[in-house]
């Protein structure tokens, strides 16, 4: 009935196990067992008929009788103390080190908040996370010298300054770097510039950083694909990815996004044991608690492991471990369980006095157990996160897991050590600055031999502090970084090889046309991809991508020859086995089929195209995706791919804001080039031809992979429009189709006389036979000339236009001419120019057309029609070309107004249902 509700307890604590649809087979025994527990309850108490009922289940899972498992745990570790391993380090020297670090990175970060700089920065999130790094660093993160490759860091993007210090320490930066930290073009020493990114942003520090992190959510997933690709290459026996790790250190905030749990899935079915997350729980985020009535923790907890994580908690220091073994009674755990975060955070934010009487005094049990603790004493209870060998315990015991990517929740305090102004505090994220009784405090807790007067000397600038190598303490860290295979992060990019491109004939039978044949530009490139997976040297690297789309993209055609990456083989008979187009899938397989997921697939895409630096593996994805997808849904995943230095194809099909018939306005793409354009990493086409396609895609693969490789990312538009893909006109000027336009056919004045009207129509991709159809209709209807330019790219144009542009920078320079006005300088007419994009597009090459300039194109939402109605209804059909230009003309005084507003009429532009540009065909 409506409005009735099932109470929440009474939907029971175990879903999917209750044996609601079974019959009781025995109801008289169901009650002696269900008495027995009451018994034990009474006579034993809660917490003893709670083990017993954990045994139980312990046991029924043991011998397989498919009880549900228990998603979350008590509130404690989860390697207990008696199986925790040894720590092979010297505690106290790395805990020596550690203060080192500590104040390197909050000095530096200090320090840039000096009068007439105050860049920012964050001091909290490294200090409370340092532990985790230093036992990661000390003794288990492998650098690129170490013989199985090095592991990969996803190193959390505001704990940045951390990394630095420790680099500083390691002699890798000097002061000087360390002060022009975030200060990236104005720190100059000695006529160079020294600075440091504020993030970790490879595109800044290309031989430092290696993954750009700090965008929330991006580092989450981006790890998970790191670890599928560091699989895929094994498995395709490209290269032995078996002694490498991947680490994601992640903020308990960050974990809100739902790109940081959107892939968790994947990392379990695919047993990603090659991954471990280590959440940074300091129960808080920018603003305040994470979950201040609740606990992130054993959320976390519910989640990983209910997608199938093996979940390592690290909740408390080993001060707990014998008030643990005290609490027969469970009151201390009871305890532990149900305080609230915003109660831990408080706790660490005020002092021994108030967690005995506000956690420890809540029950008269753990009242007790504390009684004869001094104040300090309680106080000296740390969190797990802090604790070297707990934090040791949980690393050891997720390299020792098989089957399941690990999660480690470890539990810390934010602002950990850096004293009460900042420790626990709401609005320690932000904090940055020390007060000069803080900085004294600060060093007294460091114990650092840095003088009173020295700080007083200039509180905005307190020195750092480095013993240099010879120090017991660098030194040891220094060793223990040389065992492990080198430094990190590191990032080496020059390593890769060149990869031997495929000659003329792997291009030739695109460049020869479809024939009579009608395909659209999608499919045409499938065919060259065709050719170039049977190239001997290239084709094993192209990594195709596809997120469930590769029937429309007409694809199917590669899962029976490359076949579908999947890890566990196909251990099925496909439906359409006895078809030679089955769907094959494969532990070699060579596609990444990601299924409906463009977030995972850009970040595949970006764990491929940056494989010739991660693993000195040069490799080439193909991403393939609905434009639509593409920058809008996923555009900042695409800048971090930027940042990355990422080289790869991204191939946005069903292009265009009319040609994706049918689809309606979520679809309709009129904008993607636009924002493509936005990425600086990102080089765009909108070729028309099957040709031109052959031309871009050769020239892509020389810039990524072959003799002086760049970082690039091209991204070109495809249509799913057939028509005939015309051979390669004879003397094509390739350089010009590269640079953005080039002439594809000259008007002719045959039978008009050489005084005719002339106009130049500029149109990219599918609007290029819209064009070709405007140049018959002004000559057969009207007596005008027009000549064609197919634009490939309006975004290299506008590049190139900028570029010219800088010359009011350097005078004493000859200006160059931009590249638009060099082909439309002295022709006669005004220009139109035309896209199935909007306005915006086109118009991006205004500044440098000589003379009268008009754009088309297809603005606001999209809509479901026919590709002729649509075309008509944003007037950029052939048509419309035809009277636009009529009235540019007019506009010159070179035509008669009248004439060209009957030209309207008669083609009735008003009326959707009678445009004609655009065939029928291609799905969608
Ligand atoms: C997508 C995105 N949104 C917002 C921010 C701004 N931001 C930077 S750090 C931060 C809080 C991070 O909290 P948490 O993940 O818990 O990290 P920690 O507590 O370890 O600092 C926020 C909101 C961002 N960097 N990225
Ligand atoms: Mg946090």
């Amino acid at each position: 009935m409506k409005g009735q509700r099932v109470p929440r307890d009474e939907v029971g604590p175990i879903y999917n196990g209750l044996p609601t649809q079974l019959p009781d087979a025995d109801s008289e025994e169901t009650q002696e067992w269900l008495d027995s527990l009451d018994g034990l309850i009474d006579a034993a108490g809660q917490h003893r008929a709670r083990y017993v009922m954990l045994k139980l289940l312990e046991r029924s899972r043991e011998r397989a009788i498919g009880v549900p498992s228990l998603t979350a745990t008590d509130h404690v570790n989860t390697v207990p103390p008696s199986l925790e391993p040894e720590f092979p380090g010297d505690e106290r020297l790395e805990r020596e080190f550690r203060k080192l670090v500590r104040w390197n990175a909050a000095i530096m970060v200090h320090r840039a908040q000096k009068p007439g700089i105050g860049v920012g920065g964050h001091i909290s999130t490294y200090a409370g996370a340092a532990t985790l790094y230093e036992v990661g660093l000390n003794h288990f993160f492998r650098g690129k010298d170490h013989p199985g490759g090095g592991d990969q860091i996803y190193f959390q993007g505001h704990a940045s300054p951390g990394m630095y210090a420790r680099a500083y320490l390691e002699g890798r930066l000097a002061e000087a770097d360390l002060d022009g930290f975030r200060q990236e073009h104005s720190h100059v020493v000695d006529g160079k510039v020294r600075a440091l990114p504020s993030y970790p942003h490879p595109h800044q520090m290309p031989d430092f950083w290696e993954f750009p992190t700090v965008s929330m959510g991006i580092g989450p997933i981006n790890a998970i694909y790191q670890a599928q690709f560091n699989r895929y290459l094994h498995n395709r026996g490209l290269k032995d990815t078996s002694q490498q790790h991947v680490w994601a250190f992640l903020g308990d905030g960050e974990m809100d996004e739902p790109e940081s749990r959107g892939a968790l899935q994947l990392a379990a079915t695919e047993e990603l044991d090659n991954l471990t997350f280590v959440i940074n729980c300091n129960l808080q985020r920018l603003d305040g608690p994470v979950r201040g009535n609740g606990s992130i923790m054993s959320e976390l907890e519910s989640y990983f492991r209910g997608a199938g994580w093996n979940v390592i908690k690290v909740v408390w220091g080993r001060e707990w471990d014998d008030l643990l073994a005290q609490d027969t009674e469970g009151a201390l755990v009871n305890l532990m369980n149900t305080v609230p975060d915003g109660d831990y955070q408080t706790f660490k934010a005020n002092n021994g006095a108030y967690v005995r009487e506000h956690f420890f005094g809540r029950d008269p049990r753990t009242a007790k157990m504390v009684e004869d603790w001094s104040d300090e004493q309680i106080w000296g209870l740390k969190r797990g996160g802090h604790d070297y060998r707990k934090v040791y315990a949980a690393y050891q015991r997720a390299m020792q897991t098989s089957g399941q990517p690990t999660v480690i929740l470890a539990h810390t305090i934010k602002g950990y050590f850096l004293g009460k102004h900042f420790e626990g505090r709401n609005a320690t994220h932000q904090m940055k600055k020390f007060t000069l009784d803080d900085l004294k405090q600060f060093r007294d807790r460091l114990d650092l031999p840095i003088s009173d007067s020295q700080l007083e000397a200039d509180p905005y600038q307190p020195p750092y502090f480095n013993p240099g190598a010879e120090d017991e303490r660098v030194k040891y860290a220094l060793d223990r970084r040389q065992e492990l295979g080198g430094f990190l992060p590191e990032r080496r990019g020059n390593v890769s090889p060149s990869l031997p491109l495929p000659g003329d004939k792997t291009y030739a039978s695109v460049r020869k046309g479809s024939g009579k044949q009608e395909i659209a530009t999608t499919m045409a490139w499938v065919r060259l991809v065709k050719d170039l997976l049977r190239d001997k040297e290239i084709g094993k690297h192209l990594v195709p991508i596809i997120p469930d789309e590769a029937r429309t993209f007409g694809m199917d055609s590669f899962f029976p020859t490359i076949k579908i990456y999947n890890p566990h083989g196909q251990n099925y008979t496909p439906v359409d086995n006895d078809l030679m187009l089955a769907y094959r899938e494969s532990k070699e397989g060579q596609i990444l089929h990601l299924g409906i997921n463009e977030t995972g697939s850009v970040a595949a895409f970006t764990a491929a195209g940056t494989s010739y630096a991660t693993h000195g593996v040069p490799m080439v994805p193909l991403y393939i995706f609905y434009s639509m997808f593409g920058f809008q849904r996923t555009g900042d995943f695409l800048w971090a791919a930027g940042d990355q230095l990422t080289r790869g194809f991204l191939l946005g099909a069903t292009a265009g804001r009319t040609t994706l018939t049918g689809e309606g306005t979520q679809h309709m793409d009129g904008h993607s080039p636009l924002l493509a354009s936005t990425n600086d990493a990102v080089v765009t086409y909108d070729p028309a031809y099957a040709y031109e396609i052959a031309h871009i895609m050769r020239k892509g693969l020389d810039r990524m992979v072959g003799e002086n490789p760049e970082n690039v990312i091209y991204y070109m538009t495809m249509y799913n429009e057939p028509y005939v893909q015309p051979a390669e006109p004879e003397g094509l000027n390739v350089d010009d189709v590269l640079k953005g336009m080039y002439l594809l056919k000259e008007g002719s004045t045959d039978g008009l006389g050489e005084d005719a009207r002339r106009v130049q129509l500029l149109a990219s991709g599918v609007a290029v036979p819209w064009a070709l159809e405007a140049q018959e209709l002004l000559k057969n209807d009207f007596g005008v000339v027009a000549d064609i330019f197919s634009v490939t790219s309006w975004n290299e144009l506008r590049r190139d236009g900028l570029k010219a542009n800088e010359a009011w920078l350097r005078p004493d320079e000859e200006p160059v001419k931009p590249f638009v006005t060099q082909q439309l300088e002295g022709r006669p007419g005004p220009v139109i120019a035309v896209s199935d994009y909007m306005h915006a597009v086109q118009d991006q090459i205004r500044e440098w057309v000589p003379g009268d300039f008009h754009t088309l194109g297809a603005d606001g939402f999209g809509f479901s029609d026919t590709r002729a109605a649509a075309r008509r209804y944003y007037h950029i059909d052939g048509p419309s070309i035809a009277v636009r230009a009529l009235h540019a003309l007019a506009d010159r005084g070179e035509f008669d107004r009248d004439r060209a507003r009957e030209a309207a009429q008669r083609y009735r532009l008003d009326d959707p249902s009678a445009g004609t540009s655009g065939n029928a065909g291609g799905d969608a």
